[in-house]
């Protein structure tokens, strides 16, 4: 069985980072290893939350990995709460990484236009340098959009502009980009990917749910590493990460106190179990 790491927060209630990672990951058959960078009782969104930082955690549970010869077959990094965080990250990579990894990073710090609370530009422009460093990165249009200072533009925009947008990301130095939440058309939303080798682009669009909810990007990425860790290729692990997504979207619409509380991916999980297995 392959074994991930992943270093982003626990967030006890909310359903977004750990508590999605963790059981998508493991419904997929891949065991999942984590480094919880911080403890809150819900994620950022909710007007109040505890926050405890384990930031002094990192680096003694990296060195016991490393002096017991623990490996990892991809390591994937989520929300991050600091500059420190991030060069822990960079340090957790360039210690595990090895030829035969995968290093999948989503810059989860924004949506809708807006950074999440607490973050800035330079935060920004910080975790664009540990894009440069990964394998595979999938920021939405608005994390892409602050990572490579352009103006977010919500709707109206062309292929060209996407696939202009791709081509700046890999270009910070990841071999494949992933953009989500791209929409060309209205009624169709979806995710559009570029692979600097090849020099392919590959794009699949759902229906649009006219609703969001907190925490897709998480069910989304977590999704696309299960599907990769069990030798899907990119194009096949997107559609997989894609209908996951719309599906766990669709058994919320309806069933939510708020969109705040994320979406009830548990409800497809028996779908997603079923996919992996044809
Ligand atoms: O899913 C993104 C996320 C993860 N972790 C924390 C967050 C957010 C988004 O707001 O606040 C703590």
């Amino acid at each position: 069985m392959k074994r991930i790491v992943t270093i982003q927060d626990i967030s006890c209630v909310g359903k977004c980072s750990l508590t999605v990672a963790l059981p998508i990951i493991s419904a997929m058959g891949t065991e999942a290893a984590v480094i919880p960078t911080a403890v809150l009782s819900t994620h950022t969104a909710f007007k109040k939350f505890t926050f405890c930082d384990l930031t002094k955690e990192i680096t003694p549970i990296c060195e016991h990995w490393k002096n017991t010869g623990i490996g990892f077959d991809a390591i994937y990094t989520g929300y991050l709460g600091s500059f420190e965080q991030i060069e822990l990250t960079e340090k957790l990579i360039a210690d595990f990484k090895t030829e035969n990894s995968l290093t999948l990073v989503d810059p989860a710090m924004a949506d809708g236009g807006k950074l999440y609370a607490g973050f800035t530009v330079d935060f920004a422009k910080r975790m664009s340098l540990l894009c440069s460093k990964a394998d595979i990165i999938v920021p939405n249009i608005t994390e892409a959009s602050f990572m490579l200072g352009v103006p977010y533009i919500e709707e109206g925009y062309d292929e060209e502009y996407i696939k202009d947008i791709l081509k700046k990301l890999t270009d910070l130095g990841c071999k494949t980009a992933v953009l989500t939440g791209v929409s060309f058309e209205k009624d169709k939303i979806g995710v559009m990917s570029y692979n600097s080798e090849s020099g392919k682009y590959f794009s699949y669009f759902r229906e649009r749910i006219p609703e969001s909810f907190h925490g897709t990007g998480d069910v989304f990425a977590s999704t696309f590493l299960g599907a990769l860790m069990r030798g899907r290729s990119v194009d096949d692990a997107l559609k997989v990460a894609t209908d996951f997504t719309v599906e766990s979207i669709k058994a919320t619409v309806g069933n939510a106190p708020d969109r705040k509380y994320g979406v009830n991916f548990e409800e497809v999980v028996p779908y997603l179990v079923s996919r992996m297995d044809k």
